[in-house]
């Protein structure tokens, strides 16, 4: 009997484990396991699906499309990882960074069309035939894709310097490769966000304000619904909350749209991590520690990126 009754603790305890490393404490994002995966492809990504296959070595853009963005640098550093009131994956550590550049704000539509045009680029969700759309829950909607992101009535005329979604880790791994740049890392991200300083959110230590302060595009202060409290319901023009800068005048890490990075999900390879929260997440999730994990082969209307570059030797 003891027996028994060790082996069914011993399995919740697994359980509990297992799940509380990705499980969101709000489940703002959903998890992806939870909503990803066969309902969509019918296939797990393995790892290595990130490598960009669409691109061969050499696939760059000429000189006269160099991107045209600003890069902003940041010179590297050891700084506390983590977040000691935040989930379990946020264990506190030091970790040390190269100097590198990173894209002062999101990549926008406008740049993702020009990517688009240059290289004939097809996006995950538009070969899957549909993307995830933000409504209470993740829904996965046919037709959305980057020029649709709620579906295929929906568009991005008026959007152009909105950030790009719809688009995967893979998308934006592409995008990155072919401007000779690449993806952050999550400690990359990180420390690009808060500094060595330590700051729960890249503007200092408390949550971001709606109406006055103006520090970032973000949702209901309880989870999980857009809000429109700070000027936008869904996705705003990059750029448009200059008080939210991080240390190093990185601007929107915290809320507008998630970013993927390069790096894979702690004990779930199969997941990378995506940091600084979107227009539909509460401050929780908009801490410079908190990260969240989607497969590599997805879109979602509440997901885009920027890219990092290594300095010119
Ligand atoms: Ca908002």
């Amino acid at each position: 009997m003891n027996r028994i009754l060790l082996f069914l603790a011993a399995s919740v305890l697994a359980v509990f484990a297992f799940t509380a490393g990705v499980a969101p404490r709000h489940p703002a994002v959903g998890m992806a396991a939870e909503w990803v995966g066969s309902d969509l492809t019918g296939k797990t990504p393995g790892p290595g699906r990130i490598d960009v296959p669409e691109l061969r070595a050499g696939d760059r853009a000429p000189a006269a499309l160099k991107f045209d963005g600003a890069m902003s640098p940041v010179p590297g550093g050891t700084f506390v990882m983590g977040d000691d009131e935040g989930d379990a994956n946020e264990i506190p550590k030091l970790a040390t960074v190269k100097p590198f550049l990173l894209m002062r704000l999101e990549v926008t539509n406008r740049q993702f069309s020009t990517f688009v045009a240059a290289t004939g680029h097809r996006t995950d969700a538009a070969k899957s035939g549909g993307g995830y759309v933000w409504d209470q829950t993740w829904r996965l909607v046919p037709g959305a894709d980057w020029r649709h992101p709620n579906g295929i009535a929906s568009s991005i005329v008026d959007k152009s310097n909105h950030p790009v979604v719809q688009v995967s880790a893979q998308d934006a791994a592409a995008f990155c490769a072919w401007y000779g740049l690449r993806l952050p890392s999550e400690a990359e991200w990180e420390f690009a966000a808060r500094g060595a300083e330590r700051r729960r959110y890249p503007w200092g230590r408390s949550p971001p304000g709606s109406q006055t302060q103006r520090q970032a595009n973000f949702g209901t202060t309880e989870c999980c619904s857009p809000d429109a409290t700070d000027g936008y319901w869904r996705t705003a023009p990059v750029g448009a909350f200059p008080l939210g800068a991080s240390p190093f005048g990185i601007l929107d890490m915290a809320g507008n749209v998630w970013e993927w990075t390069s790096s894979r999900f702690p004990e779930r390879p199969q997941l990378m991590v995506l940091r600084g929260g979107g227009w539909g997440n509460d401050p929780y999730c908009l801490r410079t520690a908190y990260r969240h994990g989607n497969e590599p082969d997805i879109g979602l209307d509440m997901v885009g990126f920027r890219c990092a570059a290594d300095p010119k030797p």
